[in-house]
């Protein structure tokens, strides 16, 4: 059944019918359905820790180990995980319509894994699968790797003594997520350390609190923006739109005259749609509402 008013899907797909000029900011309520949790609201909690406290350089710098866990198990989760609807018809709009560009401000992969065109994808805080020295004087990056456990001592640990588990049944992995289970206390010589300058640990190749946004990104995105007289829509989906710069970018279409489209489970949760006075507001999953308003 349909979750979206019938008066509100027509207005906005005869506005998008006619928009050649569109913009998607995108969150983690977008994977939701997927299965990956959220920053802030229920499931922003990692273990004791706030997901968004962990994601600093300040954090690594303190404890590299725990940092390390936190993305590993992430890493490994997103692996898992599948694009949901979601990913797929915002994919599907890119093919039709070339004027149109997703600014991501996930790192789970799944907009590429659902074969979003990548030249109309920006990736806005990096990617779980990208990984850099920590090291201020070295440049190492890699892109794409997706080696999980990216070193034996992350592996996610797994119930021994299940009584399930024979020789040919892996053993039932354990939700390192949940305060309840231990995790062993990692350290320098436990975690990656960077292939060319020998010294540095490896960090996740994504954008930490006080952490500039890849240039190149900022770069096309600026250029996009001043690229035409005008942005006819933006669609604001599954984010609470807190974080900046990638917040800004509501704000800066609506100046060049785009008509905002919010898509969120919860109409209190952004300041957009206070803010901004969002044009349209789909209430629930994403998942659901997407294929449905971009049919
Ligand atoms: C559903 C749903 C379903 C659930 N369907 N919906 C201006 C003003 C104030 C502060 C600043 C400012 N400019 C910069 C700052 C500082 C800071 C900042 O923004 N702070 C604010 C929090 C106040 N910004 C930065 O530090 C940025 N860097 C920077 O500005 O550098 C400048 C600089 C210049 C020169 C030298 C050096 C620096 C960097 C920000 C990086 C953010 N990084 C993170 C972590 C990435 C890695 C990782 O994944 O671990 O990015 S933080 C975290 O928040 C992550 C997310 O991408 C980001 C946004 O979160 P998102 O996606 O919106 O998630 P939630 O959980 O907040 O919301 C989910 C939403 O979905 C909710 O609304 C739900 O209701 C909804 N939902 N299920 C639909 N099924």
């Amino acid at each position: 059944p349909s979750v979206v008013p019938q008066k509100d899907l027509e207005s906005f797909q005869e506005h998008l019918d006619k928009s050649t000029r569109i913009l998607a900011l995108i969150g983690a309520g977008l994977s939701a359905s997927s299965g990956l949790p959220t920053f802030r609201g229920a499931g922003g909690l990692w273990r004791t820790h706030d997901a968004t406290q962990l994601a600093t350089p300040e954090a690594f710098g303190r404890d590299p180990g725990l940092v390390w866990q936190f993305y590993s198990y992430r890493r490994h989760m997103a692996l898992k995980a599948k694009p949901n609807p979601a990913h797929y018809a915002l994919a599907e709009l890119a093919r039709k319509k070339e004027d149109f560009i997703t600014l991501s401000q996930n790192v789970d992969g799944l907009s590429p894994r659902a074969k979003h065109p990548p030249d109309q994808l920006k990736l806005l805080h990096g990617s779980l699968f990208d990984v850099k020295c920590s090291d201020f004087f070295c440049n190492y990056v890699e892109s794409n790797n997706y080696t999980d456990p990216i070193v034996p001592a992350l592996a996610i640990p797994t119930d021994e003594s299940d009584p399930t588990t024979t020789s040919a049944l892996a053993a039932r992995e354990l939700d390192i997520s949940d305060i309840n289970v231990d995790l062993p206390e990692l350290t320098f010589s436990h975690l990656p350390r960077c292939p060319k300058c020998k010294r540095g640990l490896l960090r996740p190749g994504v954008v930490w609190f006080g952490e500039q946004l890849p240039a190149k990104v900022m770069r096309d995105i600026e250029e996009w923006m001043v690229g035409g007289d005008k942005i006819d829509l933006i669609m604001v989906i599954g984010t609470s739109a807190r974080v900046y710069p990638a917040a800004g970018y509501v704000d800066a279409a609506r100046a060049k005259g785009a008509r905002v489209a919010i898509v969120n489970m919860d109409k209190n949760d952004v300041p957009a749609s206070g803010l901004y006075k969002g044009d349209w507001f789909f209430e629930g999953d994403a998942a659901q509402i997407m294929p449905e308003i971009l049919k």
